[in-house]
């Protein structure tokens, strides 16, 4: 049976720093191996110690209470996102493909050329972290099965040409570029996947008033693909039956906190396995407020 390592250390305190939630961690252990009990306290303990570092388990039980009071019909308000087929959005003109009203979720395309794709990712190839843990058992490096990627993070603005595309998905986004967490890329090999989940932090979970902190709560997702994935690797909506391919320059935006700060559960979303080829993407998260 595994034990829990340096490598599960880190892999616990990034999975919530990221947001995960603690019953995705607990199974993502169970199925490495580690018995429920252990894995239970492991990612309890993990939480416990962040909620401690700053203090925050009064906002727990803030964010607790607000999640029991709210209306339990999530309330679909207007969509910040600009009307039309065509969005100018800071310096490019970008199409909308699709638009679904509940869950609020917008495929677009052309949101990058593809030679800013191709910048992001030979950018990004050479800074990657790989995802892995060490089994004790075998003595093999193992994938963490919730999260099979590697990524990095850009600083919000860090040179001319990341500010031009935080500018230009700001403008997109119709939210504002200081509410936006620095630009994430994540890549896939074949295999990888993101399992369902949500990118807000749940009220009712003690780690997530760490997170909300600062900035608030996250309100809205855009999901840009770097490269044409030739099978596999699409996002899905599993409770809206939605699946939404991965095409070079191409992105999926979706919105899950309406105006009464309500959260909306049916945007539960995940990356499905890569079949074929890599994948590679660079993700956008918006608060509430102005974040870092
Ligand atoms: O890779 C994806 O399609 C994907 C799926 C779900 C990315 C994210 N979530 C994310 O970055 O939050
Ligand atoms: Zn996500």
């Amino acid at each position: 049976m595994p034990v829990v390592d340096s490598a599960w250390e880190e892999w616990l305190s990034s999975n919530v720093a990221r947001g995960c939630s603690v019953d995705s961690m607990i199974d993502s252990m169970v199925q490495a191996g580690f018995a429920a009990d252990a894995a239970r306290a492991a990612v309890h303990k993990a939480f416990g110690q962040e909620a401690q570092d700053v203090g925050a388990a009064s906002l727990a039980a803030t964010e607790a209470v607000l999640a029991k009071t709210a209306p339990r019909t999530y309330h679909y308000d207007d969509s910040p996102v600009a009307a039309g087929n065509v969005i100018r959005a800071h310096d490019r003109d970008v199409r909308v493909l699709m638009r679904c009203e509940r869950p609020q979720v917008i495929v677009f395309a052309d949101v990058l050329s593809p030679e800013e794709c191709e910048e992001m990712i030979e950018r990004s190839r050479h800074r990657l972290k790989r995802s892995t843990i060490v089994n004790p058992d075998t003595g093999k490096e193992d994938v963490i099965r919730n999260r099979t990627s590697e990524g990095i993070w850009y600083q919000r603005g860090e040179d001319a040409f990341i500010e031009k595309l935080d500018r230009r998905i700001s403008s997109l986004m119709n939210w504002p570029v200081e509410n936006g967490e620095g630009l994430q890329i994540l890549h896939y090999g074949v295999t990888g996947e993101y399992r369902p989940h949500f990118d807000y932090f749940p009220p009712d979970q003690p780690g997530s008033a760490v997170h909300t902190a600062q900035g608030g709560q996250r309100v809205s997702t855009l999901v840009i693909y770097l490269n044409d994935v030739p099978d596999g690797g699409e996002t899905i909506f599993p409770e809206a039956g939605l699946s939404v391919a991965a095409n070079q320059g191409g992105a999926v935006y979706f919105r899950y906190m309406n105006g009464q700060r309500q959260l909306d559960p049916l945007t539960l979303h995940g990356g499905s396995p890569v079949l074929g080829g890599d994948k590679w993407i660079m993700t956008k998260w918006m608060r509430e407020r102005a974040y870092g």
